[in-house]
């Protein structure tokens, strides 16, 4: 029986148990037999949840990159490592063989060298999705600076922010970037940045679109003529496995974006072992995570956890609706991808464009479909299962987040038996609890309550970047020796979770808890609807009540918004029953987006509750003009 590879339920429910009674035996195993250390650990695990304070592997010395590149090469060296895709599909897709990754790897590490970086600096990254992002993630991990990869999305306060919070002393950026039909300015909006940046000394830009741009003397470097006068070979620096990795932005609900901070040996066994099991990757497949490298989904499942596998993994620098939306399903045929790990959020734009678009592809490549970021409604599940899978794929609705590091509940394909919308077990070494709202566990099954873990894992991010305080008041204070997600959960009467939304979501109608994934569903179901998004707001009676915002799908037809509305209480109430009626519904040309295709339901709770003048932050949003329309349209 291999620890390693879970290919059976059994030796899931076997591994399963010998993870949580003897952890650090355990991942001791694994990490002896899967990577490679220059030094072992003293110990295995050190924690103490109420400081916080956790360790993983203390005293082991190590580089990342001689585990992602390095070891690869005597048997996989001629193996495609990146397969770059461009966003135009006539522009010729770049397969990095894993020897040329560890030369363009090398030569970026010595350029870093050279402009003064060292180890334990940090190094902004607002680079679009090209091979220079990988690479530029991979170079600081080689030299021991910490990268902060900031999504090329991100507007100039944003990135400026980032950039200050963490003193980075160096941006990477490009001349511009692609996206569909649009060219980006990338280097414009980090020169208004920098305006805002006192730290940075040095900008390294790489040519992507070939404008004419701004470059200040002293500050701003091509990229091209320093990578090519440097040494292809640089001797990787030796990390102690708590050195920190690197910083990832994520928003809270308030306030300032917290940088979580994650080390190195932990953070490295954790999504290997994740990236082997959830996707079943063999040695021959192609995989491909459609995330951006600016979220922590990229660089777990794009960078680190694939390539810490030996694996092929796609870069795709593009966006599903470019030439038209037939494009990932050109991609999966192209390049014969076998594992394909995307979002909810676009799995219903696609389902919106119809099914006709898929005939014209061979999909039957694909053995695993991943699905992460929302909670996956019902009909977007089936949509999925049915069309691209061809009921034949697993889907694997993988619950984890920016704090996590690597995946904590998820189907294992061909493992766990799949049940739609459930994002089924914990992962190995992985234990759950719910809480009630007294900060009682709720045993047994068939139950829902707040998420928490009640046991360190080896990725678990180990503080926020300046700010250990408000670490531990987020994750660390809300139940005694716990670790609190933010969401809610249920248990169903198999053990299978499913995860219901963030806990402010939760919304109590006449003393009914109500989840808004479940409602959210049942509107879904209506063949007029494309995507909806359920708040509370203040109600004299019943404490609070429900405010759906709908979109319609573009069928051209007119509506009877009356009768929608009628039809679309009737399947809430055959679905979940009348108290989970909405007492509004506004139809919306959109819905808010954060950047990372998240509904983000704090505006649209305020617009619910009348408070439109204290919107908070909306810097995170892809779409702000749906905002003004909302408001404009409010009920
Ligand atoms: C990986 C990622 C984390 C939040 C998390 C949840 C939500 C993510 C799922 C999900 C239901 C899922 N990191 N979330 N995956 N909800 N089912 N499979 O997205 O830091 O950006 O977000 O996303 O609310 O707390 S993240």
């Amino acid at each position: 029986m291999s620890n390693y590879h879970i290919k059976h339920l059994e030796e899931y429910y076997q591994v399963y148990r010998k993870s949580i009674r003897e952890p650090e035996s355990f991942w001791e195993e694994i990490a002896e037999e899967h990577f490679l250390w220059r030094k072992k650990w003293d110990s295995v695990l050190d924690w103490d949840f109420s400081k916080p304070e956790i360790s993983w592997f203390k005293g082991a010395k190590l580089n990342i990159t001689e585990n992602c590149i390095d070891r690869h090469l005597t048997t996989r060296g001629d193996k495609t490592a990146i397969l770059f895709e461009p966003n135009h599909p006539d522009e010729v897709a770049e397969h990095i063989s894993y020897n040329e990754l560890y030369k363009r790897v090398n030569k970026f590490a010595n350029v870093l060298k050279e402009q003064g970086i060292k180890k334990g600096d940090r190094v902004c990254i607002y680079v679009p999705m090209i091979p220079e992002l990988a690479i530029s993630v991979l170079a600081c991990a080689r030299i021991g600076a910490i990268h902060s990869v900031v999504f090329a999305g991100f507007s100039a306060t944003a990135l400026a922010t980032r950039i200050n919070d963490s003193d980075c002393k160096m941006v990477i950026t490009s001349d511009g970037s692609f996206r569909g039909s649009k060219t980006i300015d990338l280097k414009g909006i980090v020169d208004e940045a920098l305006e805002s940046c006192s730290c940075v000394e040095t900008v390294l830009v790489a040519k992507r679109i070939n404008t004419e741009i701004y470059m200040k003397a002293g500050r701003d470097k091509w990229l091209a003529p320093l990578l090519e006068k440097a040494s292809d070979v640089c001797a990787p620096e030796i990390m102690n496995a708590e050195d920190p990795l690197f910083i990832l932005y994520t928003s809270g609900s308030t306030g300032m974006p917290k940088g979580m901070v994650h080390t190195t040996a932990g953070y490295m066994v954790y999504t290997a072992y994740t990236f082997k099991n959830a996707f079943q990757y063999k040695e021959n497949d192609v995989y491909w995570c459609t995330a951006d490298i600016g979220w922590i989904t990229g660089h777990s499942y794009i960078v680190y956890g694939p390539l810490a596998n030996g694996a092929t993994t796609v870069m795709f620098e593009g966006v599903p609706s470019y030439p038209d939306y037939g494009r990932f399903w050109d991609i999966v045929q192209k390049h014969k991808v076998n594992q394909f790990y995307t979002a909810p959020t676009a799995i219903r734009a696609l389902a919106k464009q119809g099914t006709d678009v898929i005939e014209h592809y061979d999909l039957s490549s694909l053995k695993v479909l991943g699905s992460v970021g929302e909670p996956i409604n019902e009909e977007a599940w089936h949509w999925y299962n049915e069309n691209i899978g061809k009921k034949k794929s697993p889907i694997i609705d993988s619950w984890w987040q920016t704090e996590t590091g690597g995946i904590m509940i998820s189907p294992i394909p061909y493992v766990t038996p799949t049940k739609p919308t459930y994002a089924t077990l914990p992962f190995i070494g992985i234990q759950p609890a719910l809480m009630d709202e007294n900060g009682n566990e709720l045993k047994g099954n068939q139950v829902e309550g707040r998420l928490c873990i009640k046991f360190p894992w080896p990725s678990i991010a180990r503080t926020i970047w300046g700010n250990h305080q408000r670490y531990k008041e987020t994750y660390f204070s809300a139940f005694d020796n716990k670790y609190f997600t933010g969401d809610g959960a249920l248990r169903d009467e198999v053990g299978y979770y499913r995860i219901t939304g963030r806990v402010d979501d939760v919304i109590i109608v006449s003393g009914h808890n109500l989840g808004t994934a479940p409602i959210e569903d049942a509107i879904n179901e209506h063949p007029a609807v494309a995507e909806s998004a359920i708040v509370g707001f203040p109600h004299d009676i019943k404490g609070s009540a429900l405010y759906g915002y709908i979109t319609l799908k573009d069928t051209g037809e007119t509506r009877n918004h009356d009768n929608l509305r009628t039809e679309i209480n009737q399947l809430i109430t055959d679905r979940i029953g009348p108290i989970a009626k909405l007492d509004k519904m506004q139809f919306t040309n959109g819905l808010p987006k954060t950047r990372s295709g998240k509904i983000m339901r704090r505006i649209l709770r305020k617009i619910a509750s009348n408070e439109t003048d204290s919107l908070g932050d909306t810097s995170t949003l892809l779409n702000q003009e749906v905002v003004q329309d909302i408001i404009d349209n409010a009920l």
